[in-house]
């Protein structure tokens, strides 16, 4: 089935600048030729631009660039639904703001297709603060707080149509959580799998536990990978590198796992900034995580059901 390629460059965010550059480090990395050796047929959807949307200044004044977010948010959840139909798109961010839109975007696109929506957040971040919590002011740090229902985004963001149900949520890799994000975690239903969970037991039964519920609910599932996920050492190129990240075969074993599971329909990449990026090469492994999850794979295996 056909990919669709959609340029994200939202750079609002985020206090470091660079994110900006991601989608042209995608297709320099090789993306849209690694998708198309492996049979794919891919479209360049072009690259997004956000719409007008008049937010007012909110009292938390450590908050930047609100509108602008607010209306990449906007026209990211347009641009999701419309070119979600009879496709697979993929997001080239980007900041992880972008995903408030095109999550928002894809739960249109399961809703019109009667089916629910489930969310795979890979991440050292919860990204779960609201406008009234983040200190940092930096919006990458509240797209799940946004997309899960969370209170005080009327009016400062899109109306969302349906807040998604935490317990669709599956978020892998967590290592810093802020005090505020920990207590919306507690009792939200969410499956969190932080790094000490991957390092006692492993992501293989807790994913395929999650994919299963996937199937049974005849679901679609929509896939956020924030570079930050990945160990610092193979993926220099992000803002907010924290230490002791998923490894190499870690990582593409998720990606294997999801392609073999063919549940995915649409994905996020997000965070890259190429500006910190040692000549590319986190560009390169983003690519080929995400050519992992469109099937490449080392030897063919007998794939098993969920
Ligand atoms: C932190 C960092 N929780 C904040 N968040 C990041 O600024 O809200 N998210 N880096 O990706
Ligand atoms: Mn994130
Ligand atoms: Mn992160
Ligand atoms: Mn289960």
């Amino acid at each position: 089935d056909r990919c669709v390629l959609v340029g994200a460059p939202v750079q609002s965010g985020t206090d470091r600048l660079g994110c900006d550059m991601g989608p042209s480090a995608y297709r320099a990395a090789g993306l849209p030729q690694a998708l198309r050796d492996l049979g794919l047929p891919v479209e360049d959807a072009g690259t997004v631009v956000p719409k007008p949307f008049d937010a007012p200044a909110h009292p938390n004044r450590a908050i930047h660039h609100l509108a602008e977010t607010a209306g990449w948010t906007l026209a990211l959840a347009e641009a999701a639904f419309r070119v979600s139909d009879a496709a697979r798109p993929i997001f080239l961010g980007g900041d992880h703001s972008l995903s408030a839109g095109t999550v928002a975007g894809m739960a249109l696109r399961a809703k019109a297709e009667g089916r629910p929506l489930f969310l795979l957040w890979l991440d050292a971040h919860a990204d779960l603060h609201t406008l009234d919590t983040t200190t940092s002011g930096n919006l990458h740090g509240v797209p799940l707080a946004y997309l899960t229902g969370r209170p005080g985004f009327a009016g400062y963001f899109p109306a969302l149509d349906a807040a998604l149900d935490p317990a669709r949520i599956c978020m892998v890799g967590l290592r810093s959580v802020d005090l505020a994000e920990r207590a919306a975690l507690t009792g939200s239903g969410a499956r969190v799998h932080d790094m000490r969970d991957i390092d006692e037991t492993g992501i293989v039964a807790p994913l395929r536990d999650f994919l299963g519920d996937v199937a049974a609910a005849e679901g679609l599932l929509h896939v956020s990978l924030d570079v930050d996920f990945l160990d610092p050492g193979i993926a220099p190129g992000v803002g907010t590198t924290v230490p002791g990240g998923a490894t190499f075969r870690e990582a593409h074993l998720i990606m294997e796992l999801l392609h073999d599971s063919g549940l995915v329909r649409s994905l996020d990449l997000v965070e890259l900034n190429p500006f910190l990026d040692e000549r590319g090469r986190t560009a390169r492994l983003m690519t080929d995580l995400a050519a992992s999850l469109f099937g490449r794979r080392i030897l063919d295996r007998p794939t098993r059901s969920f």
